[in-house]
């Protein structure tokens, strides 16, 4: 009997975060491929875009006209999924038709007037003023009365559903702790009680000792393939220092936090030399007035592709009815990441 290779034989790898395996298949990394061969058009884009609605000074959908801004432009979501209207419930509890009525507010954030570009091709004090603005979102959404939970996000790619490539990202605010959320609070909870140490301190410290996953890191921030990574280039960003939220940043661990995500989407369109596709989010404390020492600061990449600028890894099939799959190990993911410069390949000839 052959002994157990983590390189070769299928097994099964915990998240912590959200109490779920998944399966590694590393010995069908090789299998040839005959399934889709999208072509992406990446067309050159202008610095304005007059049928743009996030170009400054344009006008949107519903007619409201933007600002002409000049770095970062936040504004309420016209087609809004969450509504911040109170409305009067009073149907009875019942078991198996669970249903209760949920506010909040939707924000697009406009990371720059510049249309054409993306976080990667923007400069660090560029990115860093984007960061200000979570913080300052974050603060102002957190502090309403019936906002618990502020989810920073960015769609980036039309693969991703994404309807502009104008770089922007969103915020939805909201009553309750999204599903991911309520998740990831009880597992971090639950390892606080055990240990008092935050359980994203005590991983990043066993990551930094192996260095297999590791993709990028600076004074503040580290960058790696998680051990549990579902997404062929998954990363994490996880803050050195303890912290729950964006707020509590310092000014150094700003830039730094700004530098970091620069150099990880720089090694992101490297890969295939294509604008790299991702979903991408903070995660962290909630706002729901309670301490929260469980929580630490992270921030999540899961692109979609797999083998090149048109192939995209699926989630179908076994990983829909039984659990998430991949063949590449994220050590080996990780390795090809970490490879990569950190010199944007449009600007490598320049
Ligand atoms: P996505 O590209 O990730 O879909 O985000 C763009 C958001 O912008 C989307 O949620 C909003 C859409 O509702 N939007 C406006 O608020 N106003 C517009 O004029 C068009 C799109």
């Amino acid at each position: 009997m052959q002994h157990f290779h983590a390189n070769e034989h299928p097994h099964r790898r915990y998240n912590p975060l959200l109490g779920e395996w998944i399966l590694v298949s590393p010995h069908r990394a090789k299998r040839p491929w005959q399934g889709q061969n999208e072509t992406l058009l990446e067309e050159t884009k202008p610095e304005y875009d007059p049928n743009c609605y996030l170009c400054a000074g344009n006008i949107r959908a519903n007619g409201i006209q933007n600002e002409h801004y000049t770095d970062c432009f936040v504004f309420e979501n016209d087609f809004s999924a969450l509504l911040k209207d109170e409305v009067t419930f009073d149907k009875a509890p019942s078991e198996l038709f669970q249903l209760k009525p949920e506010r909040g507010i939707n924000k697009v954030i406009c990371f720059s007037p510049k249309h054409h570009l993306t976080l990667p091709e923007m400069a660090v004090d560029e990115i860093e003023k984007v960061v200000q603005v979570w913080k300052a979102q974050y603060l102002e959404l957190g502090s309403l009365d019936y906002i618990n939970y502020v989810q920073i996000f960015e769609n980036k790619g039309s693969i991703m559903g994404c309807s502009n490539p104008h770089p922007h990202g969103q915020i939805w605010a909201q009553s309750s702790l999204p599903t991911q959320i309520e998740k990831t609070q009880k597992n971090l909870s639950i390892y606080y009680q055990k240990h008092k140490t935050s359980l994203l301190a005590d991983y990043l410290k066993e990551e930094l000792k192996q260095q297999q996953r590791i993709v990028i890191e600076n004074t503040h921030f580290v960058a790696l393939v998680p051990f549990w990574a579902i997404w062929p280039y998954e990363t994490l960003i996880i803050s050195k220092r303890h912290f729950g939220s964006i707020i509590a940043m310092t000014a150094e661990e700003t830039t730094a936090f700004a530098e970091i995500i620069k150099s990880l989407t720089t090694k992101y369109d490297n890969l295939f030399e294509t604008s790299f596709p991702y979903s991408s989010g903070i995660h962290q404390a909630p706002t729901d007035r309670i301490a929260h020492p469980e929580w630490h600061f992270h921030m999540h990449f899961y692109p979609p592709l797999l083998r090149s600028a048109s192939i995209k890894k699926f989630m179908v099939g076994y990983e829909m009815l039984g659990e998430a799959q991949r063949d590449l190990s994220p050590e080996q993911s990780a390795q090809i990441l970490r490879e990569l410069p950190t010199i944007h390949y449009k600007t490598k000839n320049l």
